[in-house]
């Protein structure tokens, strides 16, 4: 195994300049410390005491735990707060019966019954309600594409979130010093993050950054690189970071079955979050991100791919192996996720069980460590049902930690980025999310990746966001078990 904390070359050259660059609060605070002691009215007499202490002794011994003290806090990463979060709600007349859908598909590709058969058959098995919505543009049939009407979507879903989050945190624009937009397939020039900046009037020094093509974990993706960010910005600097999916352009219009599956999951969604260095208006304090990436490998790398068909229709083709492989990318991120999160018993019965596995040459079954010990809520990334049934049993939840993400599903569908912000507001809706609540939030997305985010609950609230307000009484509901899609 390689370990993250064999120092090399350029991690020493940073090291070194943090000490450069902080020079004179390293020497001036421990100095100013031990002179303060030295002249201290009876430092003389503490020094009279035992013959043995000598003045340079005592300067060693408040000098150096000083100056290492400093040191140490020079060094720690700025611990990264979420203010707060908004979900998006589609008006109802964005809503998509799965009876509709599937009479659009009857109707759109009325020479070819292969297609609304499959259409049918991968909706009654979604685990996906009746009021899940799709943009206004995928109503008409065949669907708008226009660069117009889609960027109308996503001032619409962009711009009803942000406001949403605004007036839940009180922060004037003005506060925002980064703004990360993810939305995997739709990026148009000037960028949505300019949109953005456009509407709300954001100052001109803002940091502002749009990330395609990263798929349904860029959320998590976001989330990551605006604490790298803010680590590094002054004290107290806030960071907006939206997650959408804008799929008009990529729907689907050919034949080929395997690329008519993610037209038929995606539905339309959109969250923003607030995140800060500041602890003052916190809600949830970030613990870890941990990310990896199985793009190395061809098989993973193909597994989502946006692409043409042979007649030269785009569309996103997913791999049948695609759940193979999203496990492998799960199994890798736990093993680094575990050991900071899982308490000293499952760390030492995880390491036992992997030297009998070694000793016995392989005979006995590894121990799988009880996540359910570290966390307390799980958001999995609803991206289909088979996702989530996947993450279910190979950590062994109960339904009741999956209830956020399979209701979700029900009630928005695949939102791709978004879902997960969905679930932590059903979470927090159902009343559930205490203090000190700790949320495992599990992000897959073309590459492969897998993302996780560890949160931990400062201030739980009694509002229930928007997206949910108006339906959180009837859940949960049941889902009947159908064969796995
Ligand atoms: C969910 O939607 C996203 C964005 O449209 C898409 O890339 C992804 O493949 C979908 N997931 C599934 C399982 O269809
Ligand atoms: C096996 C593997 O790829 N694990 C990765 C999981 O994520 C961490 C953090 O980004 C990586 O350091 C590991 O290599």
């Amino acid at each position: 195994m390689t370990t993250s904390w064999e120092p090399n070359a350029r991690q020493l050259r940073s090291f070194y300049q943090l000490i450069a660059n902080h020079f004179l609060i390293v020497i001036t605070l421990p100095l100013v410390t031990t002179i303060i002691i030295a002249i201290w009215p009876g430092a003389d007499k503490i020094l009279v005491l035992p013959l043995a202490i000598r003045p340079v002794h005592l300067f060693l011994a408040t000098f150096v735990p000083t100056a290492t003290i400093t040191v140490y806090l020079i060094l720690r990463p700025r611990d990264v707060y979420l203010v707060n979060y908004a979900c998006f709600r589609p008006d109802s007349n964005w809503r998509m019966p799965l009876a509709s859908y599937i009479e659009h598909a009857r109707l759109m590709h009325f020479n070819d019954k292969h297609i609304s058969q499959f259409v049918a058959r991968v909706l009654e098995r979604s685990g996906f309600g009746n009021e899940t919505s799709v943009p206004p543009s995928f109503h008409y049939m065949l669907p708008l594409f226009g660069l117009d009407k889609t960027r109308l979507e996503a001032e619409q879903v962009i711009f009803r979130t942000i406001d949403d989050l605004l007036s839940k945190t009180c922060i004037s624009p003005h506060a925002i010093d980064m703004l990360i937009v993810n939305c995997s397939i739709f990026n148009p020039t000037p960028s949505l993050a300019d949109m953005i900046v456009r509407r709300y009037r954001l100052r001109g020094d803002i940091h502002s950054i749009q990330l395609s093509g990263m798929g349904c974990s860029a959320g998590l993706i976001a989330v990551g690189l605006a604490t790298s960010l803010l680590q590094t910005a002054p004290f107290g600097a806030h960071a907006l970071v939206v997650s959408t999916e804008l799929f008009t352009g990529g729907y689907y219009k050919g034949s080929k079955l395997a690329m008519h599956m993610t037209n038929i999951l995606f539905r339309t969604g959109g969250a923003a979050v607030l995140l800060s260095t500041s602890k003052a208006k916190a809600r949830f304090q970030l613990m870890h991100v941990v990310r990896t990436s199985t793009s190395a490998q061809d098989n993973a790398y193909k597994s989502v791919i946006y692409e043409e068909d042979e007649e030269g229709n785009r569309g996103v083709n997913l791999s049948k192996d695609i759940m193979a492989i999203a496990g492998k990318a799960l199994k890798a991120n736990i093993t680094t996720i575990g050991p900071l999160v899982l308490p000293a018993s499952e760390k030492l019965s995880y390491f036992l069980s992997l030297i009998a596995r070694k000793m016995l040459s392989g005979r006995t079954t590894l121990y799988i460590p009880d996540f359910r010990l570290a966390f307390d809520h799980f958001c999995i990334h609803a991206g289909g049902r088979a996702v989530i049934d996947a993450v279910q049993s190979s950590l062994n939840l109960s339904d009741e930690h999956v209830e956020p993400s399979r209701m979700t599903l029900h009630r928005f569908g695949n939102t791709s980025s978004s879902t997960l912000w969905y679930e932590l507001a059903y979470s927090e809706a159902k009343g559930r999310i205490k203090k000190g609540g700790r949320v495992w939030m599990i992000g897959f997305g073309s590459g492969y990746k897998c993302i996780s985010a560890v949160w931990k609950c400062i201030k739980p609230v009694q509002d229930v966001d928007r997206a949910w307000e108006n339906c959180i009484n009837r859940y949960p509901v049941h889902i009947p078990k159908g064969k796995k899609v």
